[in-house]
């Protein structure tokens, strides 16, 4: 293909139409307007907090947490997460759409005061709420201030190497060289930065491991170990030992391992919990002990 961003040949039209089928990974779920497809309860646990969520970097964000919390000693963070399966719509229905008008996993519903639940949505979002109420993986003062910069600093960049990036790498019915340039150089500079940071320190907020380091690592972490889109030749990963060393690091956490199980559909039988209702569940209910 040519690299002459003139040559698509597209022109667009004076008003955008949806073309329904546009053989993109995501087609049949991607819509240009948000609400309800569909009426559907979400099913409630037996837990205070329940979680509708996938095993997508964004969603393990929210069980790696809850596993830190519960490893922590905090009974109160027992959850129930259930799966909402994105591919076939389940975003969708109209008890989800209630929890986060959003339409997108992870949401979290706290039922501590059934009168009063909390619907919180966005991963970052859940990630303060939980570090606040159980007053863990926060720090304070100036810390604070520094794992607040860099979690929302995983809110806005990761888009770029998600829906940029990876869209454009891996999942676009055809490869655009514009686009993979464009953003194969912001994933690299994001790497940059995440690699001088842990050059200086050991976490993302300093010497202690917090919310930061639990949002960008399902991310950056996986991208720097050539986990996600099959890009860690494309991208020269190994330029970036600092975050190699940090994410080898997280992933040895046992909590980490448990949380990136949950509501996880793929991968091998025993990487895959459907759904979490007890801490027992890592044991019984992983895919290889369920019958067929
Ligand atoms: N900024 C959001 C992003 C959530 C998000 O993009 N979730 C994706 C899966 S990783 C999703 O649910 N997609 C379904 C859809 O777009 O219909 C967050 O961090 O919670």
């Amino acid at each position: 293909m040519s690299s002459n961003p003139s040559s698509s040949g597209y022109v667009p039209p004076r008003v955008w139409t949806w073309n329904r089928d546009n053989g993109g990974k995501f087609a049949s779920i991607n819509r240009p307007v948000a609400g309800p497809t569909h009426e559907k309860a979400l099913p409630l646990g037996r837990h205070p907090l329940q979680l509708y969520s996938l095993a997508t970097p964004n969603g393990v964000k929210v069980t790696v947490m809850l596993e830190e919390l519960l490893a922590l000693g905090h009974a109160d963070a027992e959850y129930d997460a259930w799966l909402i399966r994105i591919q076939e719509g389940d975003q969708f229905g109209s008890g989800f759409v209630e929890v986060n008008p959003n339409s997108k996993i992870p949401a979290l519903l706290d039922r501590t005061d059934p009168a009063a639940p909390v619907r919180v949505f966005e991963s970052g979002a859940i990630l303060l709420y939980l570090a606040e109420k159980f007053g863990e993986l926060i720090p304070s003062g100036a810390r604070r201030a520094q794992c607040l910069s860099w979690l929302f600093w995983q809110m806005g960049s990761a888009p770029y190497l998600g829906g940029g990036f990876g869209h454009f790498y891996a999942y676009a019915p055809f490869k655009i060289q514009y686009a993979i340039d464009r953003f194969a150089m912001e994933a690299k500079r994001q790497m940059d930065v995440l690699n001088r940071r842990l050059a200086e320190s050991a976490y993302l907020a300093g010497e202690e491991y917090s919310i930061a380091d639990i949002a960008v690592w399902p991310w950056y972490g996986a991208l720097a170990k050539g986990q996600i889109y099959e890009a860690g030749e494309f991208l020269s990963v190994q330029e970036y030992p600092h975050v190699i060393r940090w994410a080898d690091e997280i992933a040895r956490r046992p909590a980490v391992q448990r949380g990136r199980k949950v509501n996880r559909t793929w991968g091998e039988p025993s990487s895959q919990l459907h759904e979490r209702h007890d801490a027992s569940d890592f044991e019984l209910r992983t895919q290889d002990r369920m019958a067929p």
